[in-house]
């Protein structure tokens, strides 16, 4: 028997920080939202990072948002520089601070399951 195809007007692309994944992957499945996930890395820091693909209904962006608000942790971490004009390669760590999450919502044209 055919599904009733849910109507998706959105796409939510979110990154998360690699420790948040697991609880936010569980706390989408508690609202109803099972999202397709796959691994990534940061452009600037290079870190593990975890994309997840939401698919939303009208109304749905601001339950998700909240759940993923309430899993997903700013943290500080550091980035080696080499030392401009230093003959050794020592490193200086500087603070960045990266997350909670990063989410684009984009608009979605046509959404079938086949
Ligand atoms: P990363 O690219 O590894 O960036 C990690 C953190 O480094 C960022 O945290 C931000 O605090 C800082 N950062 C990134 N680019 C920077 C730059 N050009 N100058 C100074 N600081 C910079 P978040 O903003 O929380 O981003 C976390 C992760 O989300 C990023 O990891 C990246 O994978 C993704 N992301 C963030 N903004 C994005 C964007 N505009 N387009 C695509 N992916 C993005």
């Amino acid at each position: 028997m055919t599904q009733p195809t849910r109507s998706i007007h959105a796409l939510m692309t979110a990154v998360i920080q690699e420790q948040d994944s697991d609880p936010a992957r569980r706390a989408l499945e508690a609202i109803g939202f099972p999202a397709v996930r796959f691994s990534t890395t940061g452009g600037f820091l290079g870190r593990r990072n975890v994309t997840f693909l939401i698919g939303l209904a009208n109304g749905d962006e601001e339950q998700v948002v909240h759940a993923l608000r309430s899993v997903c942790r700013q943290r500080v971490e550091y980035l080696a520089l080499p030392l401009e004009g230093s003959p050794l390669p020592l490193p200086t760590p500087i603070p960045v601070t990266v997350g909670g999450a990063t989410l684009f919502t984009l608009p979605v044209e046509r959404f079938e399951e086949i």
